[in-house]
């Protein structure tokens, strides 16, 4: 055995190396992710322009480092080109949001959501060229074939989809969170097994020529952070 290495209740600990930078490199650093990360926005209109699987497959590698709760990884994400099976999904999503739009949401729903001009229409869902439909794992079934349940499965989705949204967005590609409700068609249409629930779902693409986007704001440091010195 190394010596950096040690057996921890019979399993294997390895040493590990953070990256090193220096005080002026690691201000730099985070400034400049801040900055890259802080010119992201949702956007809703797509271009068609086709994107490598290759760019995909980097983006869903990355989100797939996500940290999980006692490391299940529990996660499934789907990408969907085929012009069929996404022309099924912005169906079964536009009627699902006929509900929503015209009685499931509160009136206050509605006017909160009015400064983002979102509607029923979810065209993108066609015109992007790559749909990613991200699924939780509620459970694996073990050896002896009972339901296990994961852990944080929440958290650990939610925090994998940062990540993805981050990569698309350092790819120089756009998405938005879409989450039509309820989403059960989409295991459906997609033939997931049942532990499997879908958790969101991303466009991803590159942003049409004309898109437009909500002239919004993100709240300042001082609101969104407390520090206790
Ligand atoms: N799911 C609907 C409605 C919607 C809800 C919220 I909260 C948003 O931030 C945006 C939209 C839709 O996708 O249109």
């Amino acid at each position: 055995m190394a010596a950096n290495e040690k057996m921890i209740n019979g399993y294997r600990h390895i040493g590990y190396e953070a990256p090193h930078y220096t005080s002026e490199e690691m201000t730099r650093r985070s400034a400049d992710f801040y900055k890259l990360l802080d010119s992201r926005c949702s956007v809703r209109h797509f271009s068609d322009r086709t994107v490598a699987e290759v760019v995909i497959e980097n983006i869903i590698k990355t989100a797939g480092t996500a940290p999980s709760g006692a490391h299940k990884q529990p996660w499934k994400f789907c990408a969907v080109a085929n012009p069929e099976l996404k022309k099924s999904i912005r169906i079964a999503a536009e009627k699902e949001e006929e509900e929503n739009y015209n009685s499931r949401m509160s009136e206050r729903w509605l006017k909160d959501l009015a400064p983002l001009g979102t509607d029923t229409n979810k065209e993108f869902l066609e015109i992007a060229p790559w749909l990613i439909v991200v699924f939780k794992e509620a459970y694996e079934v073990d050896e002896n074939g009972e339901k296990q349940n994961n852990y944080y499965v929440n958290e650990s989705v939610g925090i994998a989809c940062g990540l993805l949204i981050s990569a698309i967005h350092n790819a120089g590609l756009v998405t938005l969170t879409h989450t039509p409700s309820p989403m059960n068609f989409l295991a459906e249409l997609l033939k997931r097994p049942k532990n499997e629930r879908a958790f969101l779902l991303l466009p991803v693409g590159y942003a049409a020529e004309d898109a437009l986007v909500p002239d919004i704001h993100r709240k300042p440091l001082e609101e969104i952070s407390v520090f206790y010195k």
